[in-house]
Order: C-alpha cells, then structure tokens, then sequence
C-alpha cells in the first residue's frame, strides 16, 4: 500500500471537474485518507515547483496555480503512485491518450487538471507539505 498526494488544479476547480476527477480515483478503488481546499501561497509553489524555478514559464504557472484555492488529496492503494500517474497521464493534455485524466479533462501542458506524486520520494515529502499527520486519517 501507498500514500499519493493529488492536486486539483484551478482549471479543474474552475471549469466544475472536481467530483469527475475524484470519482475516477475513487472508482479506480482508491481511498481518501486527507482531503483539504488551500489557497497556495508563492513560498509553498516555490518549493513544491523547485525543479521549474529557473524556467521562462515559471511565472505563469505560478499565476495559474494561484487562480483559485486548489483541493489537495491523499490518496492510498496498493502501487498507488505509479498508477494514479497512469491514470493521469503524461503533462501535455493534447497529448494525454483519451480515458486518461488529463486526456479527457485538460486542456494544455500548463491547464491539466491534477497534480500527481511521482516517486515514493516525492510522495512522502509532498505529503508532509500539505497535511499535517493529524489531517490524514485511517480508517
Ligand atoms: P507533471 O505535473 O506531469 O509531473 P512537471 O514537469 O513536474 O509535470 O511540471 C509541473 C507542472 O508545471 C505541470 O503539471 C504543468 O502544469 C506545468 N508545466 C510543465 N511544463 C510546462 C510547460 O512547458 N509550459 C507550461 N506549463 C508547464
Ligand atoms: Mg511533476
């Protein structure tokens, strides 16, 4: 079993595709172990968006991901990162294949619905930035 953190995105916050995107997952047989609306503030974008900083495009991205609150998640299941990537698609949602989050919901690279956890790493790091432990729960 693992532990994932999912954001949903202002564009999905936005355009209404919130409970779509949590009904995959939860149909997929994932369970929500967290689950909180945050406004993100630049210090936090800076450190979860660290490997982009030096980009031209960071700016906008920033300003996207600060369009609305975003809802994060904490998702558990057995090879959960690997397989809510999956079930996400890769970063570019025109090129994301159809029945994949991405590929049906988003809209380009930056506007794609969800952010994923890539590596138990990432995973564990990422939760700990958006959850304290007594905001997941098992049950
Ligand atoms: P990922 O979300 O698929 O893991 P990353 O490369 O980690 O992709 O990038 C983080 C986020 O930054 C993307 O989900 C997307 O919103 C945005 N992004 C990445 N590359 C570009 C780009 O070339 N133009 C605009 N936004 C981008
Ligand atoms: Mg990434």
């Amino acid at each position: 079993m693992e532990k994932t953190l999912i954001l949903i995105k202002p564009d999905a916050v936005s355009k209404g595709h919130c409970g779509e995107t949590i009904r995959r997952f939860e149909a997929a047989g994932f369970k929500i172990r967290g689950c909180k609306m945050a406004r993100l503030s630049e210090e936090l974008l800076r450190e979860h968006y660290a490997h982009l900083l030096e980009l031209p495009f960071f700016p906008e991205i920033e300003s996207f991901m600060q369009s609305t609150p975003v809802i994060a998640l904490a998702l558990e299941g057995e090879n959960a990162i690997v397989r809510i990537r999956e079930m996400v698609g890769p970063t570019d949602s025109t090129k994301a294949p159809e029945g994949t989050i991405r590929g049906d919901l988003g809209e380009n690279v930056m506007k794609n619905i969800v952010h994923a956890s890539d590596s138990t790493e990432a995973a564990t790091i990422e939760l700990k930035r958006f959850f304290n432990s007594d905001q997941l729960f098992d049950y």
